[in-house]
């Protein structure tokens, strides 16, 4: 496939309430988006860097001129999503930029053969369980009031993020509220270490369905000795950011469960891998979220209905976190949503909307 040129544009979205993780605060999503065009499609990616480098040392700014400097020029004349991970592969790091590059490529590829990336990737649903993240809040009450809203919504699991200070009081009040069979799960993005296990052992007592990365990232090993002090099964989403790094933290006991992002691992090629090497040792699979517009969402939901993706994920309705997304909004039904069955990501930016919300663009000829 012929690359003519690649369009980086950048977006604003507003966020319909303010997202509060154990790393910041969020109002609004500031999105690059990666469009290849070939003489045959074109094709779409979403770079899940935020603007700062807060989630990971990734950000937007950066992987715009990652792509720009070195990733695009090392793109062969001729590509698909293969070829383009390889040409790809001799630049460390830069995992979301790449991510966002290669699925615009995969899904150019797959339009131009009318083929779904739900297809492509081997996923066996036509729809997936959706759960949502719940952002730190300001009171109890407040919480439980947001919890109650999303499951009269329809979502089928709440994971609650908490952060030192605001972990066991939030997860007793909603146990206790909604009750023993409500799918319950907290991730604290990091803000603790091996010295907290005592409190992080209290979470015991409410039966969650897991914890997320409680650790620093790079603290692999002390995830494997927090598995052993405490029964709350472990799953890690910073730690992750290969198969290689997936396959260690399974040899090591870190987790027993792992949160798929393709932008942190650099794509959906590896999102596979990873899929088929944790299937094969009894590793459960979830979609995690980085507040994806629809383009995102789209993938993300495709990526979901793989064989492996066993427990519910982050992949909400665009109206969780977007008053107006840039493609027809995903919407919940009974808990789930559908899985896009037209060719490539399935979905289409709506031209006026996507306008509307862009702060710039930039031609890259090739
Ligand atoms: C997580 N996501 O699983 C992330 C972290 C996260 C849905 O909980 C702007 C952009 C704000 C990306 C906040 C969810 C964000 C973001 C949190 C990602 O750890
Ligand atoms: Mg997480």
């Amino acid at each position: 496939m012929k690359i003519t040129g690649i369009e980086l544009r950048r977006i604003a979205m507003p966020l319909v309430a303010p997202f509060r993780t154990s790393f910041g605060t969020e109002t609004a999503r500031d999105v690059l988006l990666v469009r290849v065009v070939t003489p045959e499609a074109e094709g779409w990616g979403e770079c899940v860097a935020m603007s700062a480098p807060l989630y990971s040392s990734e950000y937007a700014d950066g992987a715009a001129e990652a792509m720009r400097r070195f990733l695009i020029p090392a793109l062969p004349a001729h590509a698909d999503a293969q070829a383009t991970g390889r040409a790809l592969a001799p630049f460390k790091g830069h995992r979301m930029a790449k991510a966002a590059l290669e699925t615009a490529v995969l899904d150019a590829q797959l339009r131009a053969r009318g083929e779904s990336l739900a297809s492509f990737l081997g996923a066996t649903g036509d729809r997936v369980p959706c759960g949502v993240s719940v952002g730190i809040m300001n009171s109890i009450p407040e919480l439980l009031d947001a919890v109650e809203g999303y499951l009269s919504e329809g979502y089928i699991r709440i994971k609650l993020k908490i952060e030192p200070g605001w972990d066991l009081e939030p997860v007793r009040a909603v146990r206790e509220r909604f009750g023993p069979e409500l799918l319950l799960q907290v991730d604290a993005n990091a803000a603790y270490t091996l010295a907290d296990a005592p409190r992080l052992a209290k979470l015991d007592a409410f039966d969650l369905l897991l914890i997320e990365q409680p650790l620093a990232n790079d603290d692999m090993v002390q995830h494997a000795a927090l598995a052993r002090r405490i029964s709350t099964p472990i799953c890690l989403d910073e730690s992750i950011e290969s198969a290689e790094h997936a396959a260690a933290a399974i040899t090591l006991g870190a987790c027993s469960i792992i949160n798929v992002k393709p932008g942190r691992i650099g794509g959906y090629l590896e999102a596979r891998r990873i899929h088929d090497l944790a299937r094969a040792h009894g590793v459960a699979l979830w979609c995690g979220g980085m507040l994806e517009t629809g383009i995102g969402r789209a993938a993300n939901v495709a990526l979901a209905a793989l064989p492996g993706f066993t427990l519910p994920g982050d992949t909400s309705a665009s109206r969780r976190y977007f008053a107006t997304d840039i493609t027809p909004p995903f919407e919940l039904r009974d808990g789930h949503l559908d899985v896009p069955t037209g060719p490539g990501i399935g979905v289409d930016p709506v031209q006026d909307i996507l306008d509307e919300v862009t702060t710039s663009t930039e031609w890259i000829t090739r």
